[in-house]
């Protein structure tokens, strides 16, 4: 027996050493020192063994189950080591190293082209205030000086909202942003300088056209109030916004709420308002200059609309496109302005 338990001594010795895993290891234990293990069954067989010898081999088999046990405990911890040397080598994070950005949104164009208009004008006392972009029929045409009969009230332009009619006329889903002239104007407080921002809608799409645009409307009624004070602000405005050197030109036009109206014109950046690039034609204007907005002086019909004595005060209002002017950028190269409202990821990161 004594032979037996010196081999098994060799037996766990040599698995033990050629284990490579805690499993492993842990099979071991199982299988020489566990509670069914080749030891504990040896140990049955000291009944049969003489009393001089049983203290004696006892003592052996105890010594070789604490040797087990220590040469355990010893390979246990090199394995785990060694298993931490693998992952910290495998694993490894260099916290120096630069992290992986997450992709993060930005503003829409129209919303930096928004903000950028109301600093403009915030510069030369304008102040931006809200009105609705669902109004009433006589905010966006009574009062404006547009007659029943007038093509915009027609349903092929305007939106008009399913809800009852009140003493104001129909409700609208606004076309343009002159109605914000209507609201400004009945506050009676002088000067008016205000650029108002907001949606439009009409029933139009194609490369120059969408169902919901932006427009900024500006309105500056005062006393003595003129048409050079209008050219002085569009010129600002084109050196400003389009860059310096830009000037800008009227054209007589017609609007019912302004009175002489005009179309506004800024010079074209590409060939510098002369209409010919290295003796042609430019592509970009064709004559020199880029089609903006409406403007004129403020209708004494609208004046008296909103209980502002037009003898007193006089006016300009102006009304253009954001999404137009921002297309017509230099460098912007956004040749269908249905594309600012795809959400085309690959589209709006550019900007
Ligand atoms: C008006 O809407 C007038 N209320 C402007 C005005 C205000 C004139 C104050 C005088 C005094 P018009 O319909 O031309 O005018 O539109 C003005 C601008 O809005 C256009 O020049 C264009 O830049 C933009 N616009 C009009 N319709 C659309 C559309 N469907 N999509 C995108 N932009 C549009």
């Amino acid at each position: 027996m004594k032979d037996q338990l010196e081999a098994l001594r060799l037996e766990i010795e040599r698995d033990v050493k050629a284990a490579k895993s805690l499993e492993e290891l842990e099979q071991i234990e199982v299988k020489y020192l566990g509670r069914k293990g080749q030891l504990t069954s040896m140990l049955k067989g000291l009944a049969n063994v003489t009393a001089e010898e049983r203290p004696i081999l006892g003592a052996l088999a105890n010594q070789i189950k604490q040797t087990g046990l220590d040469l355990l405990a010893s390979k246990r911890e090199s394995l785990a080591s060694s298993r931490y040397d693998a992952v910290a080598e495998t694993e490894r994070v260099d916290v120096t190293e630069p992290g992986i950005r997450p992709p993060e949104g930005h503003l829409h164009l129209m919303t930096h082209t928004i903000r950028e208009i109301t600093s403009i004008f915030e510069k030369i006392g304008f102040y931006r205030p809200r009105y609705p972009e669902i109004d009433w029929d006589w905010y966006a045409f009574e009062a404006l000086n547009m007659p029943p009969d007038h093509p915009a009230r027609d349903d092929w332009e305007t939106f008009f909202m399913d809800a009852p009619i009140s003493k104001k006329g129909k409700m609208v889903m606004t076309p343009h942003t002159s109605n914000g002239q209507i609201h400004e104007l009945q506050r009676h407080e002088f000067p008016v300088r205000m650029i108002d921002i907001g949606k439009s809608y009409r029933r139009q799409i194609d490369a120059t056209h969408t169902p919901m645009f932006h427009q900024f409307e500006g309105l500056y009624v005062d006393q003595g109030v003129n048409l050079t004070h209008l050219r002085g602000i569009l010129d600002y405005f084109a050196g400003q916004f389009f860059g310096k050197g830009r000037i800008s030109r009227i054209r007589p036009h017609h609007f019912r709420f302004t009175e002489p109206s005009f179309e506004v014109d800024i010079s074209c950046g590409v060939c510098g308002g002369t209409g010919l690039v290295n003796k042609q034609k430019c592509k970009v204007c064709k004559r020199g200059w880029l089609e903006i907005g409406g403007a004129g002086m403020v209708h004494p019909n609208v004046l008296k609309a909103c209980g502002v004595d037009p003898k007193k005060y006089s006016g300009f209002a102006f009304g253009w496109g954001v999404e137009r002017v921002a297309m017509m950028k230099e460098g912007a190269k956004i040749d269908d302005i249905r594309i600012l409202y795809q959400n085309d990821v690959r589209f709006l990161k550019q900007f």
